[in-house]
């Protein structure tokens, strides 16, 4: 079955928001995320009752309740597999998967990396607000080393994880970056999240303001953001600063940040490719962070390749044209054995 968009749903956001009483801390960065799905989803042209919403355990993962398509609130870490099943039984579904940075990288961190590798077509959300929100301000594995929380008083001694590393490694064929604060740049990677066919993984910065408030103001507020963040676009230089007057170059195997004058020209920059099939760069870029390097948002990577729903549908398919359609029923009740072919 395909999973085409068809374009004959006139929907609008409206149709997007659920009656339930939003339990969110006010100033929480969740609302912004949920808003601009919600912005997003009607201009998909996807009937509502097509989308599904996946979500594990933790304050992000309430998103299903709040957003008014089917939905599933599964358990902690085990969106990806549930996600997974739904999207391989019903392909003409589009499913969304919605998690924590605690719940999709701790407990999760398998079931995510292996619907990541595996190219189920899932639309995966990682909302990374470096905390446990929900159980009240723990440490989490995006939390930097030194963190001093409740369950880490003296500072963590884990290094964190970089969700963008994990994805590019696990295979995940799109990758993005972006953040609550910015709507635009999030309406605009969502809106390609949506139709990527494959494992899309992003990473949102989400502010905890309870919990963990401002974990990335140094770099997003947004009087510094222009200095202190890159935004990748495809084919484009990698160029940033509110004059744009920097960008990013290859010194052997190395990133460097050059300033443009003095010889130095906006042709002199790397141009992003983000369908390279090679990760290298991205890999490279998804590792700057401030102050030594502008922190990077955009797409890291997005390349084709089959899906595993399209995969197993065409052996379901080859198979039924080699045997004919199978009769459960009467295989198990063939005898105490039976031969798979
Ligand atoms: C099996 C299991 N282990 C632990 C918990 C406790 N728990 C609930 S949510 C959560 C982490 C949530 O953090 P995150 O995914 O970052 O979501 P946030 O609340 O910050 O949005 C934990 C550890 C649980 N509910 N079930
Ligand atoms: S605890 Fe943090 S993540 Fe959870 S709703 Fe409140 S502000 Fe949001």
């Amino acid at each position: 079955m395909s999973t085409a968009i068809d374009s004959t749903a006139k929907l609008t956001r409206k149709d997007f928001e659920s009656d339930q009483e939003v339990r969110w801390c006010p100033g929480c960065g969740d609302y912004s995320i949920l808003a601009q799905t919600q912005k997003v989803l009607p201009d998909l042209g996807v009937p509502r009752e097509k989308f599904v919403m996946v979500s594990g355990i933790g304050c992000s993962s309430r998103f299903p309740y709040y957003v008014n398509t089917y939905g599933l609130h599964s358990i902690h870490g085990r969106a990806p597999a549930v996600a997974s099943g739904v999207k391989l039984s019903n392909p003409d579904l589009f499913v969304w998967v919605i998690t924590g940075d605690g719940d999709g990288l701790s407990i999760g961190g398998n079931h995510l990396v292996h619907c990541m590798r595996r190219n189920v077509d899932l639309k995966i959300i990682l909302f990374n607000n470096k905390i446990y929100g929900l159980t009240k301000g723990q440490y989490s594995p995006t939390s930097e080393l030194g963190k001093k929380t409740k369950s880490t008083p003296m500072g963590s001694i884990d290094y964190p994880i970089n969700p963008i590393h994990l994805a590019l490694a696990a295979e995940a064929t799109f990758v993005a970056r972006s953040l609550d604060v910015d709507t635009k740049h999030l309406v605009e990677i969502l809106q390609r999240v949506a139709k990527h066919k494959g494992a899309a993984f992003v990473e949102v910065f989400q502010n905890c303001n309870i919990f963990n408030d401002g974990a990335f103001r140094n770099f997003t507020d947004r009087e510094i953001r222009d200095d202190r963040m890159i935004a990748i676009q495809h084919g484009k230089p990698l160029i940033f600063g509110k004059d744009h007057d920097k960008g990013l170059v290859l010194k052997g195997i190395k990133l460097e940040v050059v300033k443009l004058g003095n010889g130095v020209s906006e042709f002199d920059l790397l141009v992003y490719d983000e369908e390279d099939p090679d990760p290298t760069l991205a890999y490279l870029l998804s590792g700057m962070s401030y102050p030594d390097f502008p922190v990077p948002v955009g797409v890291f990577r997005n390349i084709r390749k089959p899906t595993y729903d399209e995969m197993m549908l065409g052996q379901v398919e080859k198979s039924i044209n080699l045997y004919g359609k199978g009769d459960l029923e009467k295989l198990f009740n063939a005898g105490d054995t039976w031969v798979v072919e």
